[in-house]
Formats: structure tokens, sequence, C-alpha cells
């Protein structure tokens, strides 16, 4: 099954908008996988934002990554990395639709809350970079075991 890498940036952990964030992939009904609050080395950072190494904002997009706490996790189901990305919206919060995630909470791009992954080989590549094989899980709907 299609997964894809979902971080909340700096901005998105500091303004409490981690349950918020995670209550949408899980109402979509995506499948949450892996997760996990870590502080981002600049060597990650660089690694998992290499594509933009030579654009004017390299350097502060990597200072800001780096600069507190994020959450990194992986959401499983069918289509999840085009469905995500609709679901997190326009890269400028301005221009993002109201009832996505940058639409309703963002204003500034290098403060747009969240990152998702582009395509399904550049999640294959970032699940890696991001999580160990052993921090992700596989698992089935139980039906109502859980409630009774
Ligand atoms: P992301 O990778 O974070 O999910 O965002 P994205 O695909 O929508 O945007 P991308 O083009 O990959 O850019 C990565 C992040 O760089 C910052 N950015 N700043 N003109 C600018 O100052 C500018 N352009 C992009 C944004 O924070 C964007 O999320
Ligand atoms: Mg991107």
């Amino acid at each position: 099954m299609e997964r894809t890498f979902i971080a909340i940036k700096p901005d998105g952990v500091q303004r409490r908008l981690v349950g918020e964030i995670v209550g949408r992939f899980e109402s979509k009904g995506f499948k949450l996988v892996g997760l996990k609050v870590m502080t981002v080395s600049r060597e990650l950072a660089e690694q998992h934002y290499d594509v933009h190494r030579e654009k004017p904002f390299f350097s502060s997009l990597v200072n800001f990554i780096t600069s507190s706490p994020v959450v990194a996790m992986v959401w499983e189901g069918e289509g999840v990395v085009a469905s995500a990305r609709k679901l997190i919206g326009a890269t400028n919060p301005l221009s993002a639709e109201p009832g996505t995630i940058r639409g309703d909470f963002g204003i500034s791009v290098g403060r747009n809350l969240i990152h998702g992954s582009d395509a399904v080989e550049t999640a294959q590549r970032e699940i890696a970079l991001w999580f160990k094989e052993e921090e992700l899980v596989s698992w089935e709907e139980s039906s109502h075991r859980w409630l009774y």
C-alpha cells in the first residue's frame, strides 16, 4: 500500500497544531504507521532539502527546520501521496484554499506548517531518510475489539 512522509514543521509544533493536523489525516481515513517528535540535524535537513540546494531560500529553510522540534510521520493508504498534498494545500499559505491545512492556519511561505512528499518516489526516499524500518508498523483494523 502507498505511503507518504509528512512532517509538522517547528511552527506547527510550537503553535500546538499537532493534534489538529494529525486529526485531518485520521478523519480522511489514512492510517498512521510511523510517528516521532525529533530535533532535526543539519545533515538530515540538508539531505531532505537537497533538491533545493541551489535555491536562494535553502539556508533559511535548513535553519528553520533545525531550529526547534518537528513531528515526523508516515501515513498509508490508497493515493495517499497526492491526497496528502491536497489536504496540505499550496506552498504559499496565502494562495492555499480554505479547508486545507496551510489555507486554514498559515500566512507565510517560510512558515507553512507542514511538509508532504511530492511524488511516490520522493516519498520512498524521504521515508528511508527519516525512519528506520523497525520504526514503521503495519496493522489491520480489528473491528469492535477496541470498543468492547
Ligand atoms: P514542502 O516540500 O515543505 O512540502 O513544500 P512544497 O513542496 O509545497 O514546496 P517546495 O517547493 O518543496 O519548497 C520547500 C519549502 O521551501 C519553502 N519555500 N520558500 N520563495 C520562497 O521563499 C520559498 N519557496 C519555498 C517553503 O517553506 C516550502 O514548503
Ligand atoms: Mg516540496
